[in-house]
């Protein structure tokens, strides 16, 4: 690993647009629909990147709109070259670069490679028979004892392993039955997704958000797990940065782009060999130490992962913020305050993850402060993770209602209701029947009123994101946690050459004395941005959600 202790950051990392970017993710099935089919297209996303340019973000995330049966809402690809119908067609993606790179944005596709949908066309000859020429591209296995050939879970089902009667063998899904997993070991499936990565680059896109892409080396043996509810033998496998240095090989290195993994099972000392600069694997990642390893807030142990993980980069390596996407409950519910306090907590959240060393990502609906749902019926619910965990727990026995209760505050629907445009009906996101309910609260809480409210979370993050344009010291500073073990208060500074910014915030429901804003000095002359009025009065202290932006 590179490590170079005293030098400031910049000397040791080269700029790029990328690490000074602030990327939008949009789902986009739930974002504007301009058909009237319940569904959001791409359509929708051109008629609303005044908005989002107004808003500031440099860089566009679609979720997958190749054609998808659909079974896990387009990471079931069948087609990698088409567009499903639902979200349009290449007109309509070609007008959508246009349009984005006329404003001075970009855009990157998110690429399922790990897996394929059943029904594409490579797994229907894979699953023919034993001696069709694709049978290999698939990872398919003889049963043992009467069972399937180990003992693992899929993320989606309670085993990896799904039989066929035609061929006499299991396959092997990491995520739901539907999705098989692709045999990277095999040279020319390797090449045949390096062909297609280049069709879509050499269509202008920017880059490549990569699914579980930690996940495409398997076990050699594929041998039982000491504890198959872990997972984690699905993930960094030996061979896996060979796979990645070869793509970085064939195809990443011969474009301008941004690539960022979604790697989950990893710290730093594991997430460094997939983005050190001198690797030629991937520009940034996704580590889940948050999102799937903390359920609920826990600033003591929120500071010390990201002063491990600052530590475990700095000069070799670039992270990624993220509170929550479209697998994550939305964060001013998950980790704030979405009753009393929500506008506070969601500009809090916002203010943190803008300026902690790494990119920001803002998953649509975060900017106005969209908050988790809560449908009465199961039947409300689309999402596959949790429909199947459902069903197994029930299938075991369990009361319905109990088991319905456990699963509804991380339901990945949480987080993929429809955006709140307007307090219209369906909140203007269609003149149909939305494929999945709209939040009740949509009335209160949409893009027109955020608009018209200066002090909504909308302009704060606004702000945030021009902050960032115009300041080198968010993105490029360096990281100094100041608080310590507090249960509370996360104070901390970026430094870069002689600039020093001081950012507080108090996650809590109680106002809290700082003594550390004593220490260094700050008046409200120095205050660049907060989320409260200034009052004398509370100098020295933080009111509940509090967060302040200093340079000091
Ligand atoms: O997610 C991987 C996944 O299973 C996440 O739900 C998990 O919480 C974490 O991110 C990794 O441990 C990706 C997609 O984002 C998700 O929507 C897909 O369903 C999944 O892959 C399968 O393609």
């Amino acid at each position: 690993m590179l490590k170079t202790e005293q030098k400031p950051i910049t000397d040791q990392l080269k700029k790029a647009w990328w690490k000074e970017a602030v990327v939008y993710q949009i789902y986009w099935r739930s974002f504007n629909d301009t058909t009237g089919n319940g569904f959001g297209d791409l359509e929708g996303v051109i008629e609303k990147l005044d908005y989002l340019k107004e808003l500031g973000v440099d860089v566009l995330w679609l979720n997958p709109f190749y054609d998808s049966p659909d079974v896990d809402n387009g990471y079931d690809i069948s087609d990698y070259y088409a567009i499903m119908d639902k979200a349009g067609d290449f007109n309509v993606f070609n007008r959508l670069m246009t349009e984005v790179h006329a404003r001075g944005m970009k855009v990157i596709m998110d690429l399922v490679v790990n897996h394929t949908s059943d029904q594409h066309p490579w797994f229907q000859e894979s699953r023919s028979s034993k001696n069709n020429p694709k049978r290999d591209w698939y990872i398919w296995k003889d049963g043992v004892n009467g069972g399937p050939p180990n003992n693992w879970r899929s993320y989606f089902a309670p085993s990896a392993w799904e039989w066929e009667e035609q061929t006499n063998q299991y396959y092997f899904h990491s995520f739901a039955v539907e999705q098989p997993d692709l045999n990277w070991e095999n040279r020319e499936l390797r090449e045949e997704i390096y062909r297609m990565m280049r069709f879509w680059l050499d269509k202008g896109i920017d880059g490549f958000r990569l699914d579980v892409i930690n996940l495409l080396a398997k076990q050699a043996g594929f041998p039982d797990a000491e504890n198959p509810y872990t997972l984690d033998y699905l993930g960094n496998n030996p061979g896996i940065h060979d796979f990645l240095h070869e793509m970085h090989e064939e195809v990443f290195k011969h474009y301008d782009i941004m690539t960022v993994g979604e790697i989950p099972f990893v710290g730093p000392e594991d997430g460094v060999l997939y983005v050190g600069e001198d690797r030629e694997e991937l520009h940034t990642l996704f580590h889940f130490e948050v999102a799937d390893d903390m359920p609920s807030w826990d600033m003591r142990r929120f500071k010390e992962i990201q002063k491990r993980w600052y530590e475990g980069l700095k000069g070799c390596g670039w992270n990624s913020q993220f509170l929550n996407n479209h697998d994550h409950t939305r964060q001013v519910t998950r980790y704030g305050n979405d009753g009393k306090y929500r506008v506070e907590s969601a500009k809090q959240l916002g203010m943190m993850i803008h300026t902690l060393p790494g990119i920001p990502y803002v998953y649509q609906g975060e900017e106005i402060g969209m908050t988790g749902v809560r449908f009465p019926s199961i039947e409300d619910y689309n999402d596959v993770a949790m429909k199947n965990k459902y069903k197994e727990e029930v299938d075991k026995g369990r009361d319905p209602e109990e088991v319905f209760e456990e699963l509804l505050p991380l339901s990945r629907d949480n987080s993929r209701t429809p955006m709140h445009w307007t307090a219209e009906r369906n909140a203007g996101f269609t003149s149909g029947t939305p494929w999945i309910k709209t939040n009740p609260n949509y009335k209160d809480i949409n893009v027109e009123r955020a608009l018209n409210d200066s002090n909504s979370v909308f302009y704060f993050y606004k702000t945030l994101i021009e902050l960032r344009k115009n300041n080198d010291v968010m993105v490029y500073g360096d990281f100094e946690d100041l608080s310590g073990q507090d249960e509370h208060l996360y104070i901390y500074k970026r430094t870069l050459h002689s600039t020093t910014w001081l950012i507080a915030l108090n996650h809590s429901e109680e106002e809290k004395e700082c003594s550390l804003l004593k220490d260094y000095e700050t008046s409200f002359d120095q205050l660049i941005l907060s989320n409260y009025d200034n009052d004398e009065n509370k100098r020295y202290k933080l009111r509940p959600y509090e967060a302040r932006l200093y340079s000091i």
